[in-house]
């Protein structure tokens, strides 16, 4: 059993980093276009025996030191019955975005446990074939409730701000119940076997300080409390986890996995050492030629060298069109440290 990831999730890793990658079961790795060909992509999700599949792919051809179970930060949302599908071109798709404060209160009050047990079956699937930790994962409240308010990804997230600021109090009764739901969810995956969960708030940079605090950082913490007991290593990822770093330190989250922008060295210095850092490679630097990949792999390790609380990650996912080579020689590059 390889547990290096688990140690630097303890603080306690004395060999080298280990490594896996956000979104590395996706369509930049030909293996996964070679079965997204034949099913839609939500199929899968629903699938256990091909969620399980995918989930396995780059254990088995890259080598990463952790497995990411396959599935989507919108489950909750399909959960909760707004008409989720994804478009090709396009992503994700909502068919009946939330439009007043009565439409958070019609939502449907749906057992997760229930709903989404394809999840709980494709985890129990993975375990006994897996050599390295699985983990689990939610999207944070704050930016789950953006896609149910925008219907589909945007930039900036004019209507989930102009919400936010206009009628706080409706915001926040929308973020507690996806929040409810999400410990419901993640106490679920836990039960079923994920060693480890983390927390996406991919749409934390729109926010400032103060707004973090009050409507990410609030949810962020009643859901790592709601799972606490489960005694399960929780990372908090956002993008703009570097500007909001000190505040994610507050709830003592296992890890924080920090986006691309911060000197994890720096960071390192300001962040308690009890707390594992996770990242941060630009995934940009992955479409450089192999040298330059090379030495930005490199400089990074070094400078993290000796860090027994630290996680090889990118600051943010893998894209589509990342060739799939420089990913594989990437992951080399680190575990040849
Ligand atoms: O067409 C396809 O084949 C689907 C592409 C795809 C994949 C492979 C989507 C649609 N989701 C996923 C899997 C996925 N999504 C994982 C699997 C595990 C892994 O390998 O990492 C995870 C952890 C997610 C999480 C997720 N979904 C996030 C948070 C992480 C992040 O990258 O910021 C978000 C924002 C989503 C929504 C979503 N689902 C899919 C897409 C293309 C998007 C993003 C759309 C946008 O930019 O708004």
């Amino acid at each position: 059993m390889n547990d290096l990831f688990l140690k630097a999730l303890r603080c306690e890793n004395r060999s080298r980093a280990p490594i896996w990658l956000m979104r590395q079961a996706g369509r930049y790795m030909p293996q996964y276009r070679a079965i997204r060909a034949k099913h839609p992509f939500l199929d899968m999700v629903h699938d256990p025996e091909l969620a399980a599949e995918v989930t396995m792919l780059p254990v088995k051809h890259l080598g990463v030191d952790a497995a990411i179970l396959f599935s989507d930060i919108l489950v909750i949302p399909e959960a909760l019955r707004v008409g989720l599908h994804f478009d090709d071109g396009i992503g994700p798709i909502i068919d009946r975005p939330l439009q007043t404060a009565a439409d958070i209160d019609a939502l449907p009050k749906p057992d997760i446990k229930e709903a989404l047990q394809y999840v709980a079956q494709a985890i129990r699937l993975l375990r006994p074939q897996l050599k390295v930790p699985l983990i689990g994962f939610c999207g944070a409240p704050f930016t789950v409730a953006s896609y149910m308010i925008e219907g589909k990804s945007s930039k900036d997230l004019r209507t989930t701000k102009q919400w936010m600021m206009k009628d706080p109090k409706s915001f926040h009764t929308l973020l507690e119940k996806i929040s409810r739901l999400t410990i419901d969810y993640l106490e679920m995956q836990i039960e079923a076997g994920v060693q480890a969960v983390q927390i996406f708030d991919s749409w934390a940079n729109v926010l400032s300080h103060g707004q973090f605090r009050e409507f990410s950082l609030t949810y962020f913490k009643m859901i790592l409390e709601g799972i606490k007991s489960k005694n399960v290593p929780a990372i908090l990822f956002c993008r703009g986890s570097s500007v909001f770093a000190s505040q994610l330190a507050e709830i003592q989250p296992s890890a924080i996995s920090v986006d691309w922008n911060a000197d994890l060295m720096q960071m390192r210095k300001v962040i308690p050492r009890n707390i594992a850092l996770q990242g941060n490679l630009d995934p940009d630097v992955l479409y450089a030629p192999y040298d330059l990949i090379k030495r930005e792999t490199k400089a990074l390790l070094k400078g993290m060298k000796g860090e027994p609380g630290y996680i090889f990650n990118l600051g943010h996912g893998l894209l589509p069109d990342i060739p799939y080579e420089n990913v594989q020689a990437l992951v080399d590059i680190v575990r040849q440290q």
